[in-house]
Parts: structure tokens; C-alpha cells; sequence
């Protein structure tokens, strides 16, 4: 800051002024409340997951911001030491793209369940996915509403008795790669908590693209869908199936590997039937909106002349009075 008659010698001064060494960003300096989760919740094995990439990537501490709406899952950002808030229930997309688009600077990481996502906050989330603002979205999947104790969500499966349909659910469940695809998501990814590997991985891919990115956890619920996952999990005798991306190295195999540009090969890979395939299904470069709107807002400022922030509100107001 200058002292204010041009002499400069506040620029002097705070050059002189060296930033201290940044402290690598540690596990024990991220993690905050202890999980209230149940003993065995597959959601344990996300956050420990999402700890271990924030200590890998050695984020500036300041610039994570983890968001979630309402669930169990949701609880999220009290389990992470860093800016973040829980929201109301739907409206995590929302909340996750204002400061986005607000504070284009930070990483902005948002959590939550398949209530949350596809039911109560479906319709945000595709618009979430068609406007391309840039955040990173975990939804940790359990086929259930875990923390309302048991009723059916958009993913259940046709057959699952639950307080409200004690007799097995009877519509169709949500999709949630199709919906993605359908929903213009640039990056959509499909993992499961019983591999902390591969959802390290993921994690890591997500936070590299420029854009909506989703990733789908099968997560379980030990204490309301216990097992429900067991079909994909290795431990449990089911099998872990990986996608096979393109390499584009010209050898005969590389003909049967996933194009992760090719939406079409993307959605015939979401029919296939539970447990399915686990790895990235689509992944495209598209204009963010925060790009698009940063921008605009550069070429509307220097079309007035380029006024400063309050000249832009006063000119506002005074039109409005
Ligand atoms: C507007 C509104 N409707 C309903 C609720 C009740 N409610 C809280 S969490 C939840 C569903 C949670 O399920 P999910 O998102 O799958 O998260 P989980 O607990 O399974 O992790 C519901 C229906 C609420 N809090 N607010
Ligand atoms: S109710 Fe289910 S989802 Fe909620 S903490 Fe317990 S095991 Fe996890
Ligand atoms: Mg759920």
C-alpha cells in the first residue's frame, strides 16, 4: 500500500517485509470435527480420500472451500478445516456456483447424497452442468435417504422396502451417468468408496478439469442399504470393473477401449446393467460459464469507459431511483 505522496516508500517498505515460508498443507491441519458418521458408513473412505488429495496437491489452505446441502453425506464440510457451509437440501449447486463464479480463485469442492443431487436438487444440477461452472461435485451415492432414516431416493432400486414403500419401491431409479450426459456435464465420473485408489484418482482428474465435474461414489449405508455394493466390491466376492480409456496408439485393442470424448459411447456404458463400470465416462472441454462471464463483464467495463466497482453501483442506483 502506497503512504500516500508518491514517494513510494510504502512499496519499499512492504518488499522489505519477506512472506513467510508457506507450511506444507498437512492432513492433521485440514481434518476438523471428529465424523459423527455411523461406525462403517462408506462416507468415512471419501473424506479420507479427499484429505490425502488436499495433502498431496499441497493446496493453498485459504483457497478450499467445501460445500455441501442436507444428508448425512452432507455433513461434509464440518469434517474439513477450511472455508465451507452446508446449505439447505437441493441447493448445495446453487450456492457452490455463486462463489464460484464469485471468487474464480478458489477451489471450490462440493459434497453430498443422491437425495440431495438427484431428487430434491435434480433440476439444479443440470443447469449446474449445462452452464459449465467450474467446481468439483462428490455425490456419494447409498440408494437411500440415510440421515431421514430409511425412505426411498431417486436411485433406489425397483424392489427396495423403505419407510415409504414398505411394500418394495416401484419406479424407475435415476440414472445418474445418463442424467450427467444428458445434462451437459463436462467431466462425469463413476467410482466406489471401497477403493480409496481409484477414488484418489478420480478426485485428482476432477480437480484438473476446467468445468462442471461430477463424480458418482457408490457409498454404503451400513445402517439402511447394508451390502447394496458388495456386487462391486472385490472383498465382498463382487468385481471392480474398470473403463478402459483410449490410448490412441494405433494397435487393434485400443478399437474396444471408451473415446471419454464420445457422449454416445458414454451413455451406452450407463445402461449397462448394476453393477456397472467404474472410471471417467465423458470428458470434454467446453467454455466455462465463469470464463464466458468474465469476459463479458471485461468488454461491458471497457464499452463504459472502464469505471471502477462503485462508479458501476452508483451509476446502478441512479438509474433504479
Ligand atoms: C426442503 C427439505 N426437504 C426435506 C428435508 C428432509 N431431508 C433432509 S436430508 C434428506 C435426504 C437425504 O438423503 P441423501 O441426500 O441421499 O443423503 P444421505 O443422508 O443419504 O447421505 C431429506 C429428505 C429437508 N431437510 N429439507
Ligand atoms: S445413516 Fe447411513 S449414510 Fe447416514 S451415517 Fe449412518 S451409515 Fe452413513
Ligand atoms: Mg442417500
Amino acid at each position: 500500500m502506497g503512504n500516500g505522496d508518491g514517494s513510494g516508500v510504502g512499496a519499499v517498505v512492504s518488499a522489505a517485509i519477506a512472506e513467510p515460508p508457506r507450511e506444507k498443507l498437512t492432513k492433521k491441519a485440514i481434518t476438523a470435527d471428529h465424523p459423527t458418521w455411523c461406525p462403517g458408513c462408506g462416507d468415512f473412505a471419501v473424506l479420507a480420500s479427499f484429505y490425502k488429495v488436499l495433502e498431496k496437491r499441497n493446496l493453498e489452505h485459504e483457497k478450499i472451500v467445501t460445500l455441501a446441502g442436507i444428508g448425512c453425506s452432507s455433513r461434509f464440510p464440518y469434517f474439513v478445516n477450511g472455508h465451507g457451509a452446508h446449505f439447505i437440501h437441493g441447493r448445495a449447486v446453487p450456492l457452490a456456483s455463486g462463489i464460484s463464479l464469485a471468487r474464480p480463485d478458489l477451489h471450490v469442492f462440493l459434497f453430498g447424497g443422491d437425495g440431495d443431487g438427484f431428487s430434491i436438487g435434480g433440476n439444479h444440477l443440470d443447469h449446474g452442468a449445462r452452464k459449465n461452472i467450474n467446481m468439483t461435485y462428490f455425490i456419494m451415492d447409498n440408494f437411500v435417504y440415510g440421515l431421514t432414516k430409511k425412505q426411498t431416493s431417486p436411485t433406489s432400486p425397483i424392489g427396495f422396502k423403505s419407510k415409504t414403500d414398505p411394500t418394495g419401491a416401484i419406479d424407475q431409479p435415476v440414472n445418474p451417468m445418463k442424467k450427467l450426459v444428458a445434462g451437459g456435464a463436462t467431466f462425469i465420473a463413476r467410482t466406489h468408496a471401497a477403493n480409496v485408489a481409484h477414488m484418489m484418482q478420480l478426485i485428482e482428474r476432477a480437480f484438473d478439469h476446467q468445468g462442471f465435474s461430477v463424480i458418482e461414489c457408490l457409498s454404503e449405508c451400513v445402517e439402511f442399504f447394508p451390502d447394496v455394493f458388495d456386487p462391486a466390491n472385490p472383498k465382498k466376492g463382487g468385481s471392480f470393473e474398470v473403463i478402459q480409456e483410449k490410448k490412441w496408439d494405433n494397435t487393434p485393442e485400443d478399437e474396444l477401449r471408451h473415446d471419454v470424448t464420445d457422449e454416445v459411447a458414454a451413455y451406452k456404458l450407463a445402461t449397462l446393467p448394476f453393477p456397472g463400470v467404474f472410471g471417467v465416462f465423458y470428458e470434454t472441454d467446453r467454455p466455462t460459464k465463469n470464463s464466458l462471464e468474465k469476459k463479458w463483464i471485461e468488454n461491458t467495463r471497457e464499452k463504459l469507459g472502464n469505471p471502477s466497482d462503485l462508479e458501476v453501483l452508483q451509476k446502478t442506483f441512479d438509474r433504479i431511483k
